[in-house]
């Protein structure tokens, strides 16, 4: 069995110890960072202690060591943001914290941004992203435009705090055959299916293939809200938005 002892950044270990309080939460973390290498490891802790200058510094060595770009995003930057998120859930730290953990995060996606993003060829379609209405959360909708620009899409990406006629306005204008719309809090997941919903009044759901995604969205919500699609993660993202131009995953 893997052991907290495996894990060999003490700063990890610490923020394990202290601050995971439910047993299969922890026994995930353990078992995650035990597998996880030194280099990536001291990113999450720097990512969870929001120390912005040091994530920046190690991601950049991490490149230069050639260390592929998709292991950082997953093991140093996603892995440290999901202890940051158990700590605000528990309210061991609060906003101003976790501000500085986004702000961390964002440095080290600024290295990695460029390399996921390029694909020099002709894009395969052009998606339509945004974060719904009254949500500000943009970490992982901004991964999942980083992958899909990299996979070879054309991205035209709303921000936050998008609303049904921006959405309707940006799918119309650029004649994007996909949406991808984030959601990161339950009280907004409703305004997917509401802007689903502002697309079959402008008859335009035909014209749309539609694919939702975030933290506490499900598969069931997804079929609830009459989206076309899923998607679990930024790869997920892309292998949904492929199968909707019908092009191999
Ligand atoms: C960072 C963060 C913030 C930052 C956001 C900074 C930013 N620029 O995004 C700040 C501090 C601003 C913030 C604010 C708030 N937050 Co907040 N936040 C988080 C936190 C810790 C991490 C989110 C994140 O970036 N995760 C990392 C990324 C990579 O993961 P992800 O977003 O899930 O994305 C992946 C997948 O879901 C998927 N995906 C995402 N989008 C899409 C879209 C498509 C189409 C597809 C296919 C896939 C896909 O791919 C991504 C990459 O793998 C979460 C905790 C958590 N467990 O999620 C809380 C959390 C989401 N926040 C929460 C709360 C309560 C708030 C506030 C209300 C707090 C407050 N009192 O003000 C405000 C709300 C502000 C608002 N109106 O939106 C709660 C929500 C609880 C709930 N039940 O709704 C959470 C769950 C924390 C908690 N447990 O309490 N937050």
């Amino acid at each position: 069995m893997t052991e907290l002892t495996d894990i060999v950044n003490e700063t990890i270990r610490r923020e394990i110890e202290e601050y995971i309080e439910r047993p299969d939460e922890v026994e995930r973390n353990v078992e995650l960072f035990a597998r996880i290498r030194p280099l990536m490891q001291e990113i999450s802790a720097a990512l969870i202690e929001g120390d912005d200058g040091t994530v920046d510094r190690l991601t950049k060595q991490a490149l230069d060591e050639d260390i592929d770009a998709l292991e950082i995003m997953d093991d140093g930057l996603i892995a440290g943001m999901g202890i940051v998120g158990i700590k605000f859930r528990d309210n061991f730290i609060f906003v101003p914290e976790v501000l500085a953990c986004a702000r961390a995060m964002k440095a080290g996606m600024t290295y990695i941004e460029p390399i996921l993003s390029a694909s020099g060829v002709k894009p395969l379609a052009t998606v339509v992203m945004g974060t719904v209405k009254g949500d500000l959360h943009d970490i992982g909708k901004n991964l999942c435009i980083m992958m899909l620009r990299g996979s070879g899409f054309s991205v035209v990406d709303l921000g936050v705090d998008t609303s049904d006629d921006e959405f309707i306005d940006a799918v119309e204008e650029h004649k994007a055959p996909i949406l991808g719309m984030s959601a990161l809090l339950t009280t907004t997941m409703p305004n997917m299916g509401k802007t689903i919903e502002a697309f079959i009044d402008a008859d335009l759901r035909e014209d749309v293939k539609i694919m939702v995604g975030g933290a506490p969205v499900t598969q069931e919500f997804a079929d609830d809200m009459g989206a076309d699609a899923y998607g679990k993660d930024a790869l997920d993202c892309v292998a949904v938005a492929k199968g909707f131009v019908s092009v191999q995953a």
